[in-house]
């Protein structure tokens, strides 16, 4: 179950409407268990105030969960991505605290608790995502005791003193504790989720595991751990191994008037991100002639991103006036300073400019994981480039031969990006080899399987 299914509903423009998959990592990752499983795949299809009948599509049965328009601005917009999503995310843009939000967020994991109610096998497992659905765990428990229910989250769970602020902090704990696994990218995530549940309940808990004792005084036993997520690492290997992709990453270069170094940044347009960040040390960097614009051009590309949400308009303006002002004072006919990019492209485009990119700069301030950082690396396969990497990304765990850097630190950062402009080819071999053998351990596949292991009591439970 996650909030969009694998599939978005289109309407073309002669009238006639379909059904168009939506490839991204998560889907690619569990397409191939749900087809194994007969699995079905529980969630909203993208567009307002439509029903639509379960159908099968490519080996896997689609259940879609209809929203309203105002359930979409309620529960979506506001609930999910303008209370949770910025307390969750260390209050990087202050949190909206809306009764009727909270009212809308329980009414429609209601929803999604009975259409896996009604469509669930005896016994069957329950895989939930994210952070738009984290009632549905103990509202499905109540509805299906036998059904075997896991929970991912794929965005952090903020420490303790921040969580706290919620007005609904005691019932959004209760709905995860509905799992039997809830897992997490970091292992302080799991570690700001254990304390919460011991502050608000005085459960007990040991290691990863929390001793969730119900009203009638029954124990149950709830496994809090991180599973790291990943990407389909072969299926970026093989983009970037066609030659025409290297071809296009080739004309990149050229287009941008063949600078010595190309720098990249790719990110959804939100605040989490840190492009502001960036976009502040490069600038300086240009300004004290630390950096020459006919020798380093900055692409940035910002890809649309919760457009409707009024945080996202004020921070489209920010950015836009921040690339505006540099490329206007640094920029020479010839030469930008920034190529600003927003837009979404194709993943052969993303993985061209992957190739093209001799450093990638990470400067989250605030992330879940970080998918970005690892597709880069997975596409260097002659073990060339540099990636600046933010210590608040969760990719910052594994990837420890990025230079990693606090983004908050403008001073460290602009060392850092220098650093990374200057690093000998012998070094950058180094450290992007370690790289790619980190990425290559840990795929898509594996967090699937090792979380879908332990829900199933195939994996001990390490504590
Ligand atoms: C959340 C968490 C966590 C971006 N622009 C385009 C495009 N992308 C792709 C990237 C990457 C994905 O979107 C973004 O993933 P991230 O992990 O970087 O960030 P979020 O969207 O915030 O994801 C995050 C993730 O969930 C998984 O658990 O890592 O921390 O916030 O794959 O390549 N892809 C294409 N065109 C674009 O313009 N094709």
């Amino acid at each position: 179950m996650s909030n969009r299914l694998p599939v978005d509903h289109v309407v073309n423009s002669d009238g006639s409407s379909g059904w168009k998959s939506s490839p991204g990592g998560l889907v690619t990752a569990l397409e191939p268990v749900m087809r194994a499983a007969e699995g079905a795949w529980i969630g909203w299809a993208g567009v307002a105030d439509t029903e639509f009948a379960p159908f099968e599509n490519d080996g896997i049965e689609i259940i879609p969960v209809p929203l309203s328009e105002s359930e979409i601005e309620q529960y979506y917009e506001g609930f999910s991505n303008d209370t949770l999503w910025p307390l969750y995310h260390d209050v990087i843009a202050p949190p909206q605290y809306h009764r009727e939000w909270w009212e809308a967020y329980v009414q429609v994991n209601r929803r999604f608790a009975e259409a896996a109610a009604r469509y669930a096998a005896t016994e069957a497992v329950v895989w939930v995502q994210d952070y738009q659905l984290q009632l549905v765990p103990e509202m499905l428990r109540e509805l299906r005791p036998d059904l075997v229910i896991g929970f991912f989250d794929h965005i952090p769970f903020p420490p303790y003193g921040i969580f706290s602020q919620l007005p609904w902090r005691k019932q959004i704990l209760k709905g995860l504790l509905g799992a039997d696994v809830i897992g997490f990218q970091r292992v302080a995530d799991a570690g700001n989720f254990t304390r919460a549940v011991r502050r608000l309940f005085g459960f007990t808990t040991r290691g990863n595991v929390v001793e969730v004792i119900g009203d009638d005084g029954d124990v149950r036993h709830v496994v809090a751990r991180t599973f790291p997520i990943s990407i389909d690492v072969a299926g970026y290997e093989e983009i970037a191994a066609r030659p025409e992709v290297q071809e296009r990453a080739r004309q990149i270069r050229h287009d941008l008037g063949d600078p010595k170094v190309v720098m990249l940044g790719v990110d959804r347009l939100d605040y989490t991100k840190g492009i502001g960040h960036r976009l502040k040390a490069f600038g300086e960097l240009l300004a004290e002639n630390r950096l020459q614009v006919e020798d380093v051009t900055l692409v940035q590309v910002a890809s649309p991103s919760r457009e409707r949400v009024a945080t996202y308009m004020a921070l489209r303006d920010e950015i836009e006036l921040q690339v505006g002002r540099l490329n206007g004072e640094f920029s020479t006919i010839s030469h930008s300073a920034i190529a600003y990019l927003h837009h979404g492209y194709p993943r052969e485009e993303m993985v061209a400019l992957y190739l093209a990119a001799d450093v990638m700069l990470v400067t989250a301030l605030r992330d879940g994981m970080n998918l970005v950082a690892k597709e880069y690396v997975a596409c260097r396969a002659d073990n060339t480039g540099v990636m600046v990497l933010s210590e608040f990304a969760g990719a910052s765990d594994e990837l420890r031969q990025a230079i990693i850097v606090n983004p908050h630190d403008i001073a460290g950062l602009k060392d850092a990006i220098v650093a990374a402009v200057e690093m000998p080819k012998r070094e950058q071999a180094r450290r992007m080899r370690a790289l790619r053998k980190t990425v290559n351990g840990n795929t898509v596949n594996d967090w699937s399987k090792s979380f879908l292991d332990t829900l199933t009591g195939r994996a001990a439970v390490p504590r």
